[in-house]
């Protein structure tokens, strides 16, 4: 694939992810799977409860994982829940684990048909992981399954606020071409 096709692929916005109409968004969720603040809040706040009756169903999932749920009151038919790793100095596999979230979360969109997929910057909210570092990962593990001629056509990284937009699209910028 040419680099302005891959490029094509990977869009960066900036906005809310409850708000984007696409086949499924990921969460950024915890352990328990059972909802939180930022994005997680705010995901079940526009999901309404059923998301979390469904939820609870799984029974949790690990670091570096994912699950799948319906999204009930979302513009988008699935949300992909994975769980990020909290930041501590670097030291502890967070690295592994970050592009652990980007892997299952994309494997689950294909094994469901997904075709246009919205993430939000995993593990740089509460979490406390640097962003610049999370972008890189999320772009490296984004364009390897894009490679690998995967039912994916877009993948959206949606961005809170300005600053996270130009992390974003400098990591992008680097990375793809
Ligand atoms: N749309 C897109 N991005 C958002 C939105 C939104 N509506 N709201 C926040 N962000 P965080 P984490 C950005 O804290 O670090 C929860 O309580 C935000 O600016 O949501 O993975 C969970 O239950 C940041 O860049 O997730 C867990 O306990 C990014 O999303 C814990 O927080 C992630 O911030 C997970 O922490």
């Amino acid at each position: 694939m040419s680099p302005e096709q891959l490029e094509n692929r990977i869009g960066v916005v900036e906005g809310d992810i409850t708000k984007q109409q696409v086949d499924a968004i990921v969460n950024a969720a915890n352990t328990t799977l059972l909802g939180g603040g930022g994005v997680d809040g705010a995901i079940h706040r526009a999901a309404g409860p059923e998301l979390l009756e469904e939820c609870r169903r799984l029974g949790g999932c690990p670091t570096g994982q994912a699950r799948i749920t319906k999204g009930y009151r979302l513009p988008s038919k699935r949300v992909i829940h994975t769980v990020g790793p909290v930041w501590r100095d670097g030291h502890r596999g967070e690295d592994e684990l970050l592009a652990g979230c980007y892997r299952s979360s994309l494997a689950l969109a294909e094994q469901h048909g997904v075709k246009t997929i919205a993430f939000p910057s995993i593990s740089t909210g509460a979490y406390g992981f640097p962003m610049e570092r999370a972008a890189k990962i999320a772009v490296t593990e984004i364009k390897k399954i894009l490679e690998r001629k995967s039912s994916i056509e877009k993948v959206l990284l949606v961005c809170f606020g300005r600053n996270a937009f130009e992390v974003h699209q400098k990591a992008v910028r680097e990375m793809v071409g």
